[in-house]
């Protein structure tokens, strides 16, 4: 007889959901689909040389330990650099008991619902907000709470209207998500004022700050903003980073920082994740921003993605129509865009396979599916020309639709 698997699996991975944009990529292998969707570095851009010249000197230099298991916190020297780093940056406060390494942010997001989450408990999260944040909480069986993002970011009148609610009723919030800077899916960015109010709402209120920055430093234009934890100090803020988008995703490093108590639950919590994140992988990015190469590198990538998103920007006016509408990001990786409420963006998603052109279904972004008529569309990916193609692509389909 075959064993019923169905009555193994715990509850909670009954309550997991795959990711849109994971079981996309799939999809979109075939090479004559030109993909708008997944939010992936431009390839043609990595240091290739210079990693492997690092490399060569990591693994002979130091390979005894780039080789070994390593510790759960990280190797210490990728430690204490980006310990600098954040005090350069403006934390105050900070020292390495409040910083470890994890295996890319969406490691950080796993053992954010792990160390936070008990079945059922509540947590803010932005409205559209990032898939695989979501799929981590729910993955711990948490409730929203929504809110709603507009050009400046999260409308923190109805944060703070939503926390007095849960307070009156009782309920303990265990933290709000954020993504302060050129947000996935959403392409906007939090407002210094808005910064400001989120830190005053989170001690009024208790709520601690998940504040996931992926995209901070691949600005277009205008001036860097605090960060949330820049502004709180070592306070209510945990600060999810990546080397992902700033150097290379397959290198699969991050880091978090935050209260050293907390770091210390995240880093029990590790443990049993994956032991630690590779040293070798550690070794090299340490290498990398010690020997200066991360600012020229991150000029090529703004220089480039700007490039690409002018181009997309100049191919949606060209090819939408008018009834549809976007963002003008300032940075990061997508433009978010919005069709009128009759067009299924979901039921629309197979006919664009069809004339091979693909995106992200808006209701990825919402923790119950619930909005139809938006769309993510990547520019850092694609070539200038496939930005062009895809868009007309997609523009000739819109048309259609419109009525
Ligand atoms: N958070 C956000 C907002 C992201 O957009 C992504 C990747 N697209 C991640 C986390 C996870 O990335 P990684 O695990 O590669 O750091
Ligand atoms: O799942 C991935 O490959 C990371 C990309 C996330 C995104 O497209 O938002």
């Amino acid at each position: 007889m075959t064993l019923d698997w169905s009555n193994k699996f715990s509850r909670r991975s009954k309550a997991m959901k795959a990711s849109a944009i994971r079981e996309l990529l799939k999809l979109v292998d075939n090479p004559e689909i030109i993909s708008l969707a997944g939010g992936m570095p431009d390839p043609t851009l990595f240091p290739k040389e210079t990693i492997a010249a690092i490399s060569k000197d990591v693994f002979i230099n130091h390979g005894g330990k780039a080789l070994q298991y390593g510790a759960t916190e990280g190797i210490p020297s990728l430690r204490e650099t980006l310990v600098k780093e954040g005090i350069k940056e403006g934390i105050k406060g900070l020292t390495v008991d409040n910083l470890i390494i994890t295996t890319a942010s969406q490691q950080a997001l796993a053992l954010s619902a792990e160390v936070f989450i008990n079945p059922g408990d509540t947590v803010v999260v932005e409205a559209p907000s990032y898939v695989g944040g979501l799929q981590a909480f729910n993955a711990f069986e948490a409730n929203y709470i929504t809110v709603p993002l507009d050009d400046e970011g999260i409308r923190v009148d109805i944060l703070e209207e939503k926390l007095k609610q849960a307070k009156d009723n009782g309920v303990n919030v265990k933290f709000m998500y954020l993504i302060p800077n050129f947000q996935n899916p959403a392409g906007v960015t939090l407002s210094l004022e808005r910064r400001k109010k989120v830190i005053e709402l989170s001690h009024q209120y208790d709520v601690p700050i998940i504040e996931d920055d992926p995209y901070g430093e691949i600005r277009f234009e205008g001036e860097k903003l605090p960060s949330l934890i820049q502004l709180d100090s070592i306070g209510n803020v945990i600060a999810l980073r990546t080397f992902s988008k700033i150097l290379a995703p397959g290198l699969r490093l991050g880091w978090i920082m935050g209260n050293k108590d907390v770091m210390r639950k995240f880093v029990i919590a590790k443990q049993a994740a994956d032991l630690c994140s590779p040293p070798s992988t550690q070794y090299i990015a340490d290498e990398f921003i010690r020997h200066g190469h991360m600012e020229s590198y991150l000029a090529l990538v703004r220089k480039t993605y700007k490039k690409k998103k002018d181009a997309m920007l100049e191919a949606l006016e060209r090819y939408f129509p008018e009834e549809v509408k976007w963002t003008k990001p300032k940075g990061g990786m997508f433009v978010w865009v919005t069709v009128p409420e009759y067009i299924n963006t979901t039921e629309m998603f197979k006919e664009a396979i069809q004339e091979k052109v693909a995106y992200v279904i808006g209701s990825a972004f919402y923790p119950h599916g619930e909005d139809t008529h938006h769309l993510r569309l990547n520019f850092s990916l694609p070539t200038l020309e496939q930005i062009d193609q895809g868009i007309k692509r997609l523009g000739n389909l819109l048309k259609k639709k419109i009525h």
